[in-house]
């Protein structure tokens, strides 16, 4: 972008004095820094930054639908951000209304940008007041959307999750074209150790879907590679593929907590052209 700058500086300089004016003091300011290389975008989905200050009034404003109860649900947030200005809270109170049998406040992909392959970046925050019992929590999910006649309320064939102050992984794969409710082929749960608290945590998430032996799941967890799941199912038999949400959904309570605050940033989304680079979080 720099250099687009410049060139649209320097051309109008041409024509007024005012303007070579600016175009010295920009130069000034800038000189000791080589031009920055710019992430490749064009693989992308959706983006979402936390930047747009119109979230603040309207949570629809941006690439993702925000599945929400109250106001408290989502707002932007100045003091904790990964990147740039704002990121986005999260939050869930045992009192709020319910949605769909549960408290949460997600984030979703429209259900028709889902592909069969898709890169996946989000940058996570747990502060110190977050603590996660034995009921656990949905904290990222891969939805799955369920063919005609089958049942749609069967688990999300992937899932991040935390419980008993872990986070962990739950995948779920299925072959049956019509699949039972609840009760699916294979299920592994992938330990990742306790919950970070006051730092973000960088995700990157690769998935080719595929209820047989040729999905491929690669996790990395700030940088460092924690699943590598290549040729092996990791998704039901279905027409179409999953969608991505992420945020906090909880589904019993239990007695550990009566609510859940996250903060979310730098979240995108690419299809099977893109790589992790043009996922990563933070800057470029
Ligand atoms: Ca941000
Ligand atoms: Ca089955
Ligand atoms: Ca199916």
């Amino acid at each position: 972008m720099k250099y687009i700058l410049y060139i649209l500086l320097f051309s109008t300089s041409a024509f007024s004095g005012n303007y070579h004016y600016a175009v010295e003091e920009k130069q000034f300011q800038t000189t000791p820094e080589p031009p920055l290389e710019e992430r490749n975008t064009k693989n992308l989905i959706l983006v979402e930054t936390f930047e747009n200050p119109d979230l603040k009034d309207d949570p629809q404003a941006g690439d993702f639908y925000l599945e929400h109860a109250t106001d408290h649900s989502f707002q932007l947030e100045e003091s904790i951000k990964r990147e740039g200005t704002t990121a986005g809270r999260f939050e869930i109170n045992k009192s709020d209304p319910k949605i769909w049998g549960g408290h949460r406040t997600e984030m979703s992909q429209a259900q028709s940008t889902a592909c069969e392959e898709g890169w996946y970046g989000f940058s996570q925050y747990f502060p110190d007041s977050y603590t996660s019992g034995s009921t656990g929590e949905v904290i990222g999910q891969w939805h799955d959307q369920a063919d005609e006649g089958e049942h749609v309320d069967r688990s999300p064939s992937n899932t991040l999750l935390t419980g008993d102050g872990r986070i962990k992984w739950m995948a779920r794969w299925d072959a049956d074209k019509i699949m039972d409710s609840g009760y699916s082929d294979g299920l592994e749960y992938l330990d990742l150790g306790p919950i970070p608290k006051n730092e973000w945590i960088d995700w990157v998430v690769h998935i080719k879907y595929s209820h047989t032996n040729t999905g491929i799941l690669e996790v990395w967890m700030n940088g460092e590679k924690v699943i590598d799941r290549q040729n092996m199912p990791n998704s039901y038999n279905d027409d179409a593929y999953p969608y991505f949400k992420f945020g906090v959904y909880k589904w019993n309570w239990g007695s550990a907590s009566s609510q859940k605050v996250i903060y979310y940033d730098e979240v995108r989304v690419g299809n099977e052209n893109s790589s992790y680079d043009e996922v990563k979080p933070g800057a470029y």
